[in-house]
């Protein structure tokens, strides 16, 4: 009985935030037709789609879109036996970035899944101005490995840094400036809490430490700046012996009254370094307002990107 009341209540949850996001695909009936670009897409699904022999003891599946979502989702099921086996323990949430829909769950081995992202009626994937995602047919299949906790526990661990839930990453707090960029994808640069801040607008100069969960041969840092850019005048890279071994000073690439009100700061260092710590020096006082970093990469010599994965901060608007 516990079972169909959860059952139940899945459901009834999947109409409620659903219903918004169908009123307006009503509204937009007499609109012009939608930019493709603009259509969310799915770029990474966890576990792959069609994937064989995962391993039951995952305790999350989740989908990255390549645009902020809004709060809608609509993991449906084709049938009960192929139905995702949700835990019943841990409601389905967005990452801060809200760009990853994650969902806790208990699989079982040797199980068919079938779930179905965004088939009528069910649409609940859309971005953040409405516009619904394409329906998505995603199937896995569990293999033989036994149910085990204590391989459960560290797979969660690992996974947990990656999407962690909303609440964990504060409006402004240096976390925001890990991961990829999210308040960049806005057309204009804003004062918003997917970037880092400082506490006060323009009270003390300001620094941003930025780590990497492993080295990385790096030519330089891409520091994405989202309000009032212009600041940045000194970048460090630190060794695994926390002795500086690039020290970059100069003007900030991207200028105060830059256009579109934001920038990707391209700093290269004089040399290859070899760095899983950066700081960022804000020179805030100068620069009016508050002066919010969205993300930051290091770059390496085939100008691939790596995205931060830890920050701290002088101090942040989070604390306010
Ligand atoms: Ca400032
Ligand atoms: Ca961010």
């Amino acid at each position: 009985m516990k079972h169909l009341c959860t059952i139940f209540i899945f459901v009834l949850s999947l109409f409620l935030i659903t219903v918004p996001v169908l009123c307006q695909e009503d509204r937009e009936k007499n609109l012009p037709e939608i930019n493709p670009k603009q259509i969310p897409k799915i770029v990474t699904m966890f576990p792959e789609n069609n994937a064989k022999n995962v391993d039951p003891n995952i305790p999350q599946v989740y989908l990255t879109f390549d645009i902020p979502m809004g709060n809608g989702r609509a993991w449906a099921q084709r049938d009960n036996n192929t139905a995702l086996d949700h835990d019943e323990k841990n409601e389905v949430f967005w990452t801060a970035d809200k760009l990853t829909c994650v969902a806790p769950v208990r699989l079982q081995p040797n199980k068919k899944y079938e779930i179905l992202l965004n088939f009528k009626p069910f649409i609940g994937f859309a971005s953040l101005t409405g516009i619904p995602s394409k329906p998505v047919f995603y199937t896995f299949e569990t293999g033989t490995n036994t149910i085990d906790p204590k391989k459960r526990e560290q797979l969660s661990k690992k996974l947990y840094e990656k999407t962690k839930p909303e609440a964990e990453k504060r409006g402004w707090s240096p976390q925001q400036a890990t991961g990829q960029p999210d308040a960049y994808r806005y057309k204009t640069g804003c004062d918003c809490q997917l970037s880092w801040a400082s506490l006060s607008e323009d009270d003390e100069t300001e620094w941003l430490e930025l780590t990497w969960d492993t080295e990385i041969e790096a030519v330089g840092v891409d520091v994405y700046e989202t309000f009032n850019p212009g600041a940045l005048n000194r970048v460090v890279a630190f060794d695994a012996n926390n002795k500086e071994i690039a020290d970059w000073k100069g003007t900030d690439p991207t200028p105060k009254d830059t256009p579109k009100g934001k920038g990707i700061s391209k700093i290269r260092f004089d040399k290859t370094v070899k760095t899983a710590k950066v700081w960022l020096y804000l020179d805030s006082p100068k620069f009016p307002g508050w002066n919010e970093i969205d993300a930051v990469g290091l770059v390496d010599s085939a100008e691939k990107i790596h995205w931060a994965t830890g920050a701290d901060a002088s101090s942040t608007y989070a604390d306010k």
